[in-house]
């Protein structure tokens, strides 16, 4: 029926604004007059407000205005204070990490100093909005498994920026900040590894990612499908298996001979997105580190093929004697 088949949401619960469960003693408060909005209502919850920041919220916010101040500043810095060009150039602009000479020195404020201090305190913001997540879920009396899905993600973050840069022994290897630079640094990384493809845990991450898409898309699609039965009642309908369930369990049976419960389904989604920075993060720590040059690492162990004997040999052209370093 095609009054099922909707992009937006249909049903928008209007009553007094709920201010949520009753806060432990000692606990900071709730910000913010509660108010609902319509549009919003069309994408999940219509009411906004109030939120529960508490100090880990607050210092959290606190750091990552300072990053981004420290960015920012930087940014129209490097185009001469001129706020136009600040706003027309803004993608390409960047905060460089420190050249290579410094190691992990600190070097001066504009040789990559203001890229450690806004690492740090990006760093700093992320950890307390992660700690943040864990008291939340705890108050609530929630399982952690945010938590660890947050602190996957922060694991390729610090692996990029802190520990692969700890290792090799210099800053210079970490991530500039800067919406195209990041990405030219991401491209450069490749190249000067001998092209990430070959890394196999690259490959699993995009595994992860692109398995992540599927689950996400058949899980959404079966709920919205079973809709009209109630199915978006996930949670009473594992217990109790109503038609909804039953129905969706079926398709998917019918369809590939498997299905996934509703409990089961969540942790497919839970794994597939968390390990696509978890293994990540292991392709990216071993570049530079244990491997040098992927291609040749592949050709190795037999599964790449090397050039035609034709050609001289091939060498890392990364370790010949005045190669860029
Ligand atoms: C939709 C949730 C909302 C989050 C958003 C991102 C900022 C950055 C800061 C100008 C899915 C908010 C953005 C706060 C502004 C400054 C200084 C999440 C959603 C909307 N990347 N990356 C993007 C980050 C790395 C790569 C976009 C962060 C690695 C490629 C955005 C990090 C490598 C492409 C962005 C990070 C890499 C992007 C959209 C940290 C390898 C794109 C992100 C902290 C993993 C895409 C112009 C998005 C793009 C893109 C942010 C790390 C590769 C600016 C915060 C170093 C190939 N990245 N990225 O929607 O369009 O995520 O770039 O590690 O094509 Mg990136
Ligand atoms: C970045 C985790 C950190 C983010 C955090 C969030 C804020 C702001 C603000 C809400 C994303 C902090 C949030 C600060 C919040 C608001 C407003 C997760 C991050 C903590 N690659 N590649 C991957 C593909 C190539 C390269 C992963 C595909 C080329 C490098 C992924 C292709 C070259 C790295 C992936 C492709 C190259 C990667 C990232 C295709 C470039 C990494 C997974 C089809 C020429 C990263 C092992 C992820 C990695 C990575 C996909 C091609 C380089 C699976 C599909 C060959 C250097 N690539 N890639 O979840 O882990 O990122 O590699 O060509 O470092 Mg790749």
């Amino acid at each position: 029926m095609a009054e099922y088949q909707y992009l937006f949401c249909r049903l928008q619960v209007r009553s007094a604004p709920y201010p949520g469960v009753p806060l432990p003693k000692g606990a900071t408060g709730r910000e913010g007059k509660p108010f609902f909005n319509y549009w919003i209502g069309k994408i999940g919850d219509a009411q906004i407000g109030p939120i529960r920041l508490g100090y880990t919220g607050v210092l959290s916010l606190f750091c990552g205005f300072i990053a981004i101040e420290i960015i920012g500043l930087n940014m129209l810095a490097s185009v001469n204070w001129d706020v136009v060009q600040f706003i027309r150039l803004l993608p390409w602009l960047a905060l460089e990490p420190p050249p290579p000479a410094y190691g992990l020195s600190f070097p001066p404020l504009a040789q990559g100093g203001w890229w450690l201090l806004a690492g740090f305190f990006l760093t700093a913001a992320i950890i307390l909005w992660w700690i943040r997540l864990y008291i939340r879920a705890k108050e609530l009396g929630l399982g952690q498994h945010t938590f660890y899905a947050f602190g996957a993600a922060i694991w390729l973050y610090l692996v990029l920026g802190f520990f692969r840069p700890l290792l090799m022994g210099s800053w210079s290897e970490g991530v500039p900040f800067g919406i195209f630079p990041h990405l030219d640094w991401t491209a450069a990384f490749s190249i000067r590894y001998g092209n990430l493809f070959y890394n196999p845990f690259h490959g699993l991450s995009i595994a992860f990612l692109y398995g992540s898409t599927l689950l996400f898309a058949m899980h959404g699609a079966t709920i919205l499908a079973v809709g009209r039965f109630g199915g978006e009642r996930e949670v009473e309908q594992a217990y109790d298996r109503g038609t909804a369930m039953e129905r969706a369990a079926l398709f998917w049976r019918w369809t590939m001979g498997f299905n996934a419960t509703s409990e089961s389904i969540h942790r497919w989604a839970w794994w597939f997105a968390v390990l696509t920075p978890i293994t990540g993060g292991i392709g990216i720590i071993l570049t530079g580190t244990v491997v040098d040059n992927w291609y040749l690492w592949a050709v190795e162990k037999g599964y790449a093929p090397s050039y035609p004997t034709v050609y001289p040999g091939v060498a890392d052209p990364a370790l010949l004697t005045g190669g860029a370093r």
